[in-house]
């Protein structure tokens, strides 16, 4: 049996990126590259809402019940956290970021990677006067969100302190991404050995991780700090490694449900999801007037298949 076997094409297509209407008439962008992997961001939370290989199989889970509706967050994807994460302050559940409309980010400042992908976009969240009631900070938030010619997708935040008061201002953060997986119970997280976390399920008491991998029997909610630059979850079932690389995000955050009720989540969801979120908890960032902070992530897959093995050509039609 040719399990998980696919060959992707490359389509006859321009690397574009393209807003269209989504879900109860909110913008969403999509992102295609050309060897036909593809992204689609929504501007309601810069929430990336699907990540698609050149086979067309979805790399992320999408709430069965997620709901498009502001100001309730979508639920699955990938949730921007920023300027709290969790209940760790007096905001609501991982701030505000993920429920604010975003704008399109149409002169940012040069970025100082030199990325080889041209399918990208740059959006950017400044607060509103309401915004400065519950969080009294001027900031300027730019993400941008590229493709790459492996099917790779690349967030980078970039924020600044714009108070004109003086003051500096603190956050956490998180990029709370909920993976696609064939069963939680085939799943193993690496990379996370001999780190201490922070153990929500037991009032954040503080354990050192003893096993090679992590594996999931029932709930967990875990904050792993200080963890190296690669992470990798693998998915027997699929065939499929996600690597993660972060940076500027010392903190790791695993958490799986099970079969806790989750606002729109479907019943059988946590079985379909593990949530590996590159974040900044424990230390909390620091930044003062003018100062800027830099945190991002690169998720892409192993090859397990011909799908993502083959060394295809570096052909970007249109060059
Ligand atoms: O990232 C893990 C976590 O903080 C869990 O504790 C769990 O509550 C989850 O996020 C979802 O939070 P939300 O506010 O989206 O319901």
């Amino acid at each position: 049996m040719l399990f998980g076997v696919c060959v992707p094409t490359i389509h006859n297509v321009k690397v574009h990126a393209e807003v269209v209407k989504g879900i109860n008439g909110l913008d969403k962008f999509v992102l295609r590259e050309a060897r036909g992997s593809s992204a689609e961001i929504y501007l309601y939370g810069a929430h990336v809402t699907s990540w698609k290989n050149a086979c067309g199989e979805e790399l992320l889970l999408l709430g069965s019940k997620a709901i498009f509706e502001p100001p309730k967050p979508i639920r699955g994807g990938i949730p921007i956290c920023f300027p709290q994460f969790s209940n760790h302050g007096p905001l609501d559940s991982h701030g505000f970021a993920r429920n604010r409309v975003w704008s399109i980010d149409s002169n940012p400042p040069p970025f100082p990677t030199s990325s080889a992908s041209k399918t990208f976009v740059d959006l950017i969240l400044k607060p509103s006067e309401d915004d400065l009631k519950i969080w009294p900070n001027r900031f300027e938030f730019r993400l941008r969100i590229a493709l790459g010619p492996g099917g790779e997708l690349t967030m980078t935040s970039r924020i600044r302190n714009t108070n004109t008061d003086g003051k500096p201002f603190t956050f956490t953060f998180a990029y709370h991404t909920y993976y696609s997986v064939s069963n939680i119970s085939e799943v193993r997280v690496e990379g996370l050995k001999t780190l201490n976390y922070l153990d929500n399920l037991q009032n954040e008491t503080r354990i050192t991780e003893q096993r090679n991998a992590i594996t999931f029997q029932s709930e967990v909610d875990r904050i792993y700090l200080s963890t190296p630059t690669n992470i990798s979850v693998l998915d027997n079932g699929k065939n499929r490694t996600y690597v993660i690389h972060k940076d500027g995000l010392p903190d790791t955050v695993l958490w799986n449900p099970w079969a806790k009720a989750v606002a729109d989540l479907g019943v059988d969801d946590y079985k379909h999801m593990v949530c590996v979120e590159a974040a900044a908890v424990e230390k909390p960032i620091t930044l003062n007037p003018g100062e800027d902070w830099r945190g991002s992530q690169e998720i892409s897959t192993v090859p397990s298949s011909p799908c993502s093995g083959l060394p295809l050509p570096r052909k970007v039609l249109g060059n």
